[in-house]
């Protein structure tokens, strides 16, 4: 599922087929869709197909197509720690460089059964695909990170799949653990997009090829591999931890955690353009920006 805006400036749900045929879809956005599914007894899936039985696939292709994020999440949460690299990594910035001997606070929440989940955007923070996610000032070392995220409602359900882009400052994070917001949120620092895979379409969720290039001047500086058959944790186990005790509104987006991280001598630098491509899901794209007016 996604969305666009036309040339009336209004925003269009569509949906894009394994065929790369664009079908527009009568509802105005993509919770609407899954609570009339919802209303009529019948899955999201079984309203699209019957759209696309009684209409013609649009012209344009996706590439014409001015894309907004796919749902206006209200929320992004975030998981970390999830993948083994991941930790490695927090471990290498937190230790600067040193190998630490005791057992970290990364090591001990990768093995905890409480799992980390910070919060990481609103909807008015979250950059569309093809959009410009923002560098901080006060960080020398950041790095988008790839993650598989999942779309859901109220009570937990996950609804759809999705690509999120955890921007992170790696120096702010490795100097105290206690500035992670610092490290995580900021003006355009996190990505979603650029479509929603319906979950009911996903045989295994937990094989997902995520793939991360990083071209400056279109020179390609980093590609990196992953698949979510080596995530420490289930899905179901991630949301039920995020719904403890707490609120959550339908559309919230739970990133799943990286398991992609460039070298340790690399960060992002201004105009660098980052692809994150999850099979299935499509390719999320944006391009770096220090931001005009820094404080
Ligand atoms: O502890 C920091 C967060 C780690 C994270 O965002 C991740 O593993 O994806
Ligand atoms: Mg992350």
């Amino acid at each position: 599922i996604i969305r666009y805006k036309n040339e009336l400036n209004e925003s269009v749900l569509a949906v894009l087929t394994v065929e790369n045929k664009i079908y527009v879809l009568p509802q105005s956005d993509f919770l609407s869709l899954v609570r009339e599914a919802e209303n009529k007894g019948k899955t999201p899936l079984l309203l699209i197909e019957e759209v696309i039985e009684n209409s013609l696939p649009m012209k344009l292709t996706l590439n014409d197509l001015d894309l907004l994020i796919p749902v206006d999440a209200p929320e992004v949460w975030a998981a970390g720690v999830t993948y083994e690299n991941s930790k490695l990594a927090r471990n290498y910035e937190a230790s600067q460089g040193y190998e630490e001997k005791e057992e970290t606070f990364y090591d001990k929440v990768y093995n905890a059964a409480r799992p980390e989940i910070f919060f990481k955007s609103t909807s008015a923070r979250t950059v569309a695909p093809r959009g410009e996610v923002y560098l901080r000032s006060d960080s020398n070392w950041q790095i988008p990170e790839p993650e598989l995220g999942l779309v859901i409602n109220k009570v937990g359900k996950i609804i759809g799949y999705t690509i999120g882009n955890d921007m992170s400052c790696r120096d702010i994070e490795g100097e105290n653990p206690l500035y992670l917001p610092q490290a995580k949120v900021w003006k355009n620092s996190c990505s979603i997009g650029p479509s929603i895979r319906l979950a009911e379409t996903v045989e295994d969720p937990y094989n997902f090829d995520i793939t991360c290039r990083i071209f400056r001047k279109e020179e390609k500086v980093f590609e990196g591999s992953a698949n979510t058959e080596q995530l420490k944790r289930s899905y179901t186990e991630l949301v039920s931890y995020l719904l403890k005790d707490n609120e959550i509104f339908d559309g919230t987006v739970l990133l799943t955690g990286t398991c992609i991280v460039p070298p340790n001598e690399f960060t992002l630098d201004h105009n660098d353009r980052i692809e994150i491509e999850i099979e299935g899901i499509g390719i999320l794209e944006n391009t770096v920006k220090k931001q005009i007016s820094q404080t």
